[in-house]
């Protein structure tokens, strides 16, 4: 396993990418908040400093930590809706829709990260595991026929059904809820098919999102990281690149 993105190290992955986007399905790109760091949004990890220091993310991001303190749930969100509304894609968001505009069907895009970074970069089909930051969803399913949208909430922080009281929240996935059926099972079956896996920005400390490095390694695909810092999948990495997102996937996409 080498770890300094020496040059023959970084032609050698290229290679693989070649090979892996000549098939349909050939790559798949699974990406965590590393991914949007130099895009400005802080990671869970460095998110934790400064204002939201003092709380553990999955604390805030769960039921219980709404339900328990609506009001802090939902201005963390809506500090993050703002990070996200205000940032750019970066040049590895932008390599991959590059790649995806050259390579249409060769790659699969499955993504941790509850912003629209990977759509705003050219990948419109990216798969959300853990949902979209800026779309709102009643708390509890609406009882009445034809169901309320959480639009007509009335406004407030949370906004609320002026008839039932019901809370609008983020539609993303917390802590403690399943993934979306279709999107997880899209990317098991594509993490058993592909070639190549990227893993680009993940800790790998979040399951199931996590398992599917170790799921494609064990059906014959090469499993390729990039991150700047160690992190809990390595093991299960032929290559590991220690470089950031916006560096490597240039260097790595580019002309193939
Ligand atoms: C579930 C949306 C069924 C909300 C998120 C098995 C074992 C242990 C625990 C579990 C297990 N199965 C289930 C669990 C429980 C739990 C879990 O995994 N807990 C962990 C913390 C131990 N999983 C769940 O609850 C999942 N649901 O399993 O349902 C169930 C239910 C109950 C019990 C059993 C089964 C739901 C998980 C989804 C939660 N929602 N996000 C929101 O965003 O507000 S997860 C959220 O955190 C992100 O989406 C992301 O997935 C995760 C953060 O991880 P990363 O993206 O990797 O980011 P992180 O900050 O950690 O690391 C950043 C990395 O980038 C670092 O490595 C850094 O070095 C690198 N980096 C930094 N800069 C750069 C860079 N890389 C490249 N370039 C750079 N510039």
């Amino acid at each position: 396993m080498d770890v300094s993105p020496a040059p023959d190290a970084v032609e050698a992955v290229r290679s693989l990418l070649r090979a892996a986007v000549a098939v349909p399905g050939g790559l798949v790109v699974l990406t965590g908040a590393g991914m949007s760091a130099e895009s400005g949004i802080p990671t869970f990890r460095d998110a934790m400093t400064g204002l939201w220091s003092r709380f553990d993310p999955s604390d805030l991001a769960s039921e219980e930590g709404f339900r328990a303190d609506p009001v802090r749930v939902w201005d963390w969100y809506a500090q993050r809706r703002d990070g996200v509304r205000a940032a750019e894609p970066n040049a590895g968001h932008q390599a991959l829709g590059g790649l995806h505009r050259r390579h249409p069907g060769a790659m699969l895009l499955v993504t941790q990260n509850v912003d629209n970074l990977h759509q705003r970069g050219g990948v419109p089909g990216t798969i959300r595991l853990h949902g979209d930051i800026l779309a709102d969803q009643w708390l509890q399913p609406c009882a009445r026929r034809p169901a309320c949208g959480p639009h007509s909430a009335a406004p407030g922080r949370p906004p609320r059904c002026a008839d039932c009281g019901n809370l609008v929240r983020p539609g993303v996935v917390w802590f403690g809820e399943m993934l979306p059926a279709a999107a997880i099972e899209a990317a098991e079956q594509a993490a058993r098919r592909c070639r190549v896996m990227l893993v680009v920005g993940t800790s790998g400390a979040v399951w199931p999102a996590a398992g599917l490095a170790g799921r494609a390694r064990r059906e014959g695909a090469t499993v390729v990281i990039v991150n700047p810092e160690p992190s809990e999948i390595d093991d299960e990495a032929h290559h590991v690149l220690r470089g950031t997102a916006a560096v490597m996937l240039p260097r790595l996409l580019e002309g193939i």
